[in-house]
């Protein structure tokens, strides 16, 4: 655990110069499109956040996610009115010289396949809400919209669960 929050407050850093790259940019989407957003309709099931405590400044998003379109969907970011950034990521856990070594990396994108689902949880694939612009409480619902690659869009609200 205590190996995986490093790798946040690392991430934190990190973003946090991409973040400031995209203000001078004047936009506030991450990855800049020109297309106009479309709504996709999914379905989610047992989403929840992460209650932290109110010192990080970022937290986990779980839940899976149901396709039920013809069209292969590519997560690439998502937006809250909580943080200044929605991330995919994928936790790891590597082998390093006989040492387990855990952490969490920052991914290009997480695929929902055409009728399929994509599985975000604990250990594995989530989205990170980074950037927390106040602490959250638990059993209050947080927006969220996940945009996926050409601009679709879906917008949910999540529960902070303390688990
Ligand atoms: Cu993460």
């Amino acid at each position: 655990m205590l190996n995986v929050w490093k790798a946040g407050f690392a991430l934190t850093f990190l973003f946090g110069l991409v973040l400031a790259q995209h203000h001078h940019g004047g936009g506030h989407s991450p990855k800049p499109s020109s297309t106009p957003a479309t709504r996709v309709n999914l379905v989610v099931q047992g989403g929840w956040i992460r209650l932290t405590p109110p010192t990080l400044k970022d937290t986990t998003v779980y839940m899976t996610l149901l396709n039920p379109t013809a069209q292969n969907l590519k997560l690439i970011v998502g937006t809250s009115p909580v943080a200044q950034m929605v991330m995919p990521m994928a936790d790891y856990k590597e082998q390093k010289g006989g040492q387990t070594v855990q952490g969490m990396r920052a991914v290009e994108f997480l695929s929902l396949p055409a009728k399929g689902r994509l599985e975000l949880a604990p250990g594995g694939k989530h989205l990170m809400l980074m950037g927390l612009k106040r602490p959250l409480r638990e059993g209050e619902k947080i927006p969220l919209t996940l945009i996926f690659e050409g601009n679709l869009q879906a917008s949910l609200e999540l529960t902070v669960q303390n688990r």
